[in-house]
């Protein structure tokens, strides 16, 4: 397809999601609005509209917790409730926290890996470059400022309580990459306790049952909402209590670039100097962080079960953390970039283009259709172009561009790809497969009004 008529299909994509000033992730599948799909969506909005993107990730923050996390569902009123679970009545206990935001509309008690502040920055990027709503950006980031500082700091408090520069989660959703093998050892130490019933709603929009987590695989997601919610999603308590507590790279390195966007965004705004100061140190604290998760021998790096005092050594996509982050290590990123042409990731043979499959192929666990387990995901293709950008990387990150646009050109936006064949699996016309569409083709100077 041509890329004109491309990016007017992903911009039609974000129109026929969009539900009035924020955006569900998926038509039928996920009728909500998710948080980290919300940064991506605002990324691809910032090409149409510079006040829609402003919007989207300004009804998100609406919702923050009084604690400062940002939550990782804001439920849509009009979703009704055979349409996703656990959907607002499965989370009703977290409007009850004393900590929940008091906008009317429901929200989980979960968050999820925060790249909000890197959406933010790239609105004023985008509307400088298209020299459109530069006025309009710059006072976005001023409102927006104080709300992604709280929600920085209570990733680097509540979420961090040893100050190891690394985000704890609470459940494998806070990672965004639920199912992967990243989790399964953690996962098999739960213990699945009492709880009511539950039907999955998943398998009504994907029929083929593996494309999706298994039915173990949801006893534990579910038992472990259940712990959080026994624990009034206080954090404290749930530290405490959780039997899943792991250090998520993945999620550590988009913080440690969203902290260098929020310094951006407190220069621009004259934010004061302590702030800054403050949000160096994290910055500093998170790559060093990072740094202590290094493993040298499978040139990856590793999430930390808490619960069990060790390293969980799965080789996915989440072991580019440091990559992700920028490493100021010239070693280490060479090992990076070798670890991701090898045949365990972006060099395999069989890949129908040549992007970094969410687990490597190499990994015993690693099936091509389950979800986090194998298919590429569009949205980690941006995630690493942008980082191969960031590291100066300009002429690999150039090549990612081309393959992962390659995969897009039919036109359907899935939600994952299926490594060797190229089949768009999970949903059609997601939101955030066509917002990193969008960004990729304005910089190919295409760009479509919406
Ligand atoms: C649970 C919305 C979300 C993404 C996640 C992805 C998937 C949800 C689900 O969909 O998770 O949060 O029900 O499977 O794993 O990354 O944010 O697109």
């Amino acid at each position: 397809m041509e890329v004109g008529e491309l990016a007017a299909r992903a911009a039609a994509v974000l129109r026929k999601n969009d539900m009035g000033g924020w955006t569900r992730a998926a038509p039928n599948l996920y009728p909500h609005q998710w948080s980290w799909d919300s940064a991506f969506i605002a990324i691809g909005l910032a090409h149409l509209d510079v006040g829609r993107a402003a919007a989207e990730i300004r009804s998100l923050l609406d919702h923050q917790w009084k604690t400062g996390k940002v939550p990782h569902i804001v439920f849509n009123p009009d979703a009704p409730p055979e349409s996703y679970f656990p959907g607002p009545e499965h989370w009703a206990s977290a409007a009850d926290s004393p900590d929940a935001p008091s906008s009317p509309a429901r929200t989980s008690g979960l968050c999820q890996p925060p790249a909000h502040a890197i959406a933010v920055r790239r609105i004023l990027e985008v509307a400088e470059k298209r020299g459109e709503g530069v006025a309009e950006a710059r006072e976005f980031l001023r409102e927006i400022y104080p709300k992604l500082l709280a929600w920085h700091r209570y990733l680097a408090t509540a979420r961090d309580p040893e100050g190891s520069g690394l985000v704890t989660i609470f459940h494998p959703w806070e990672s965004g990459t639920d199912n992967s093998p990243r989790w399964s050892a953690a996962l098999e130490r739960v213990e699945v306790g009492e709880m009511p019933d539950y039907a999955r709603l998943d398998l009504n929009y994907v029929p083929d049952p593996s494309e999706r987590p298994t039915g173990p695989e949801y006893d534990r997601f579910i038992w472990l909402v259940e712990v959080i919610k026994r624990n009034g999603c206080n954090d404290a308590a749930t530290y405490d209590a959780s039997p899943f507590l792991v250090k998520d790279v993945l999620a550590s390195a988009i913080l440690v670039r969203a902290n260098e966007a929020l310094l951006e965004i407190a220069e621009v705004t004259g934010a004061p100097d302590g702030d800054r100061a403050t949000i160096r140190a994290w910055i500093e604290r998170g790559r060093a962080g990072l740094d202590e998760r290094w493993d040298p021998r499978l040139k990856l790096c590793l999430d930390y079960d808490l619960r069990a005092g060790e390293p969980l050594r799965a080789r996915t996509i989440a072991g580019f953390a440091p990559l992700i982050s920028g490493t100021e290590r010239p070693e280490r990123l060479r090992a990076l970039l070798d670890a991701l042409d090898s045949r365990a990731f972006a060099g395999h043979p069989n890949l129908r283009w040549p992007l970094p499959p969410s687990t490597s192929p190499e990994e015993p666990e690693f099936h091509p259709r389950s979800y986090w387990r194998g298919p590429t995901w569009p949205v980690m293709n941006w995630l690493l172009w942008w980082s191969l950008i960031e590291a100066g990387e300009k002429e690999r990150a150039v090549r990612l561009k081309s393959q992962g646009l390659a995969q897009l050109s039919d036109g359907r936006f899935g939600e994952y790809y299926e490594p060797f064949t190229g089949e768009p699996l999970g949903s059609d016309g997601q939101s955030w497969t066509a917002a990193v569409a969008l960004d990729w083709l304005a910089n190919e100077e295409v760009s479509e009004k919406p």
